[in-house]
């Protein structure tokens, strides 16, 4: 469908902006917010890219997790940002980045703070942006505590992504993951502090599921804290109609000056979260390829990219990004369809060759579902789970890339290979003889794809190879 694109200098002139209509007009029109949504579809984060604004610096409440002064721009975990925006510049970088990333479909505001202790701010951003990009999907993340008092401004802009944090729906646990909630003109601390975010957030939760609205929960998972009690949350945010849950490991270190990181309190290992999720089952809804974003993220998850110089009085938008965008999804609509082809070829001819004990492989990639990317140069890696029942998807395993200003590092590559535990087969487009003799030393086989297959593809093709290969060494 075009879409009409309303100039910036249009968009200046209006003092009163009309909201956007409310979301999910038709099943449809949802269906394809989602399947352009990074976060919410895991298989368009191959694809699709998200860009937060970082117009929400303040926060009405403070978890031992966080500190918003630390700042690094290496960093990335919520709640850093290297610089704040106005409304004003935040649609200017969006246009700016619309410019030169097709691929953007989602705009989101992510902090620094919360999106809705100021959220005149937050609102006035989003009126802006929807303006402006009416293609463009519009996703706020809170932590709850004013969201019932939002719920229908949310609805009137069309905000139709919302992610809640919600740790916990027990006070006493709350109690020591927050110090304080600032509510009703006064600070309250401990479990009353907890009770009253745990209210609002659940309320809030309710409401914007009754709007139609796609909420997510996100759980920061914290050994010792809540991690035996992640099975009632789930089951809790499920029940309030939560489409999406996501379990995040906690991230702490003293660097940071958080409660958390000066105290010690460790955050899980890979292994504990994924026998967390584990444990809950495939019913679930997990989102399992988070990458914990920068309030300032740009790019692909997992693939971010430096902020674009942009200036309010030149950046406006453009017909011709609307169009490049619009060029863009039909081009993945058809990859997508190609490679759902792929998927199922894929998961028959690993059924067929697969030897009786299950294979996990970790593939380098820098998106569009192929193996596209040199180990050298692999900062995470897609962790697939071959079995009797075809080819899943596990996680997202990250480490420091082994090579830099093309040298490897021998103690980079033992980081990775502690990483990569459990794992049976590395894929990647290209690899060096000295890596690859680390992963063989470690146990860890190499299986190189320089024609760039999709995933799926090359993985059923090296199973099937090592099935033969097998087969002539015990015929
Ligand atoms: Fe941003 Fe969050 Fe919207 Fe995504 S991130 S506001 S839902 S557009 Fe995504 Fe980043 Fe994880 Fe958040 S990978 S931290 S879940
Ligand atoms: Fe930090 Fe977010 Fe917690 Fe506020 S809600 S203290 S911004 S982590």
């Amino acid at each position: 469908m075009a879409q009409q694109v309303v100039s910036l200098s249009e968009v200046r002139r209006q003092r009163t902006v009309v909201p956007r209509p409310a979301p999910a007009a038709s099943a449809t029109d949802r269906d394809e917010r989602v399947r352009t949504h990074p976060c919410y579809d895991r298989e368009a984060h191959h694809y699709f890219a998200r860009l937060h604004v970082a117009v929400a610096p303040a926060c009405n409440i403070q978890c031992h997790y966080c500190n918003r002064k630390y700042d690094c721009a290496n960093e990335s975990r919520p709640g850093v940002v290297s610089r704040r925006q106005t409304p004003e510049d935040a649609v200017a970088l969006v246009a700016a980045a619309a410019r030169r990333m097709p691929a953007l479909s989602v705009v989101g505001i992510a902090g620094p703070g919360d999106a809705l202790c100021d959220h005149r701010r937050s609102f006035d951003t989003f009126r802006r942006i929807a303006q402006a990009f009416p293609d463009l999907t519009l996703c706020l993340s809170t932590n709850g505590l004013d969201l019932p008092d939002h719920v229908d401004s949310i609805t009137a802009l069309g905000i139709d992504h919302v992610t809640i944090t919600i740790n916990t729906v027990d006070p006493d646990i709350g109690a020591g993951i927050i110090a304080w909630v600032a509510h009703g003109r006064r600070r309250w601390t401990g479990r009353d502090a907890a009770r009253i975010l745990l209210d609002r957030q659940l309320d809030g939760l309710d409401r914007l599921a009754a709007a139609g609205v796609l909420v997510k929960v996100n759980s920061v998972l914290i050994p010792g804290l809540n991690d035996t009690h992640m099975a009632e949350v789930n089951r809790v945010v499920r029940a309030k109609g939560a489409v999406l849950h996501n379990i995040m490991p906690l991230i702490s270190d003293p660097a940071h000056g958080t409660h958390f990181g000066l105290t010690g309190q460790r955050g899980p290992t890979a292994t504990e979260l994924a026998a967390v999720q584990q444990d809950l089952g495939i019913d679930a809804k997990l989102m399992r390829h988070c990458r914990q974003c920068r309030a300032d993220a740009i790019g692909l998850l997992g693939q971010d990219q430096a902020v674009p110089e942009a200036t309010p009085a030149a950046d406006g938008p453009d017909d011709r990004s609307a169009e490049a965008r619009a060029a863009y999804r039909a081009h993945v609509a058809t990859e997508r369809a190609d490679r759902e082809t792929a998927r199922h070829t894929a998961d028959a001819v690993i059924r067929r060759t697969l030897g009786d004990r299950p294979v996990r492989v970790a593939v380098c990639t820098k998106g569009g579902g192929r193996v596209n990317r040199h180990f050298g140069k692999a900062a995470e890696f897609h962790v697939y789970l071959a079995d009797a029942g075809g080819l899943s998807f596990e996680g997202i395993r990250r480490a420091d890339n082994y090579c830099r200003d093309r040298q490897g590092n021998d103690d980079r590559l033992a980081e990775i290979v502690a990483i990569l535990a459990g794992v049976d087969a590395v894929l990647c487009e290209r690899i060096g003889e000295r890596p690859r003799r680390g992963l063989a030393a470690a146990g860890i086989e190499v299986w190189e794809d320089p024609d760039r297959r999709y995933l799926e593809t090359a993985i059923g093709a090296h199973l099937a190879a090592q099935s033969t290969r097998h087969g002539q060494r015990t015929a």
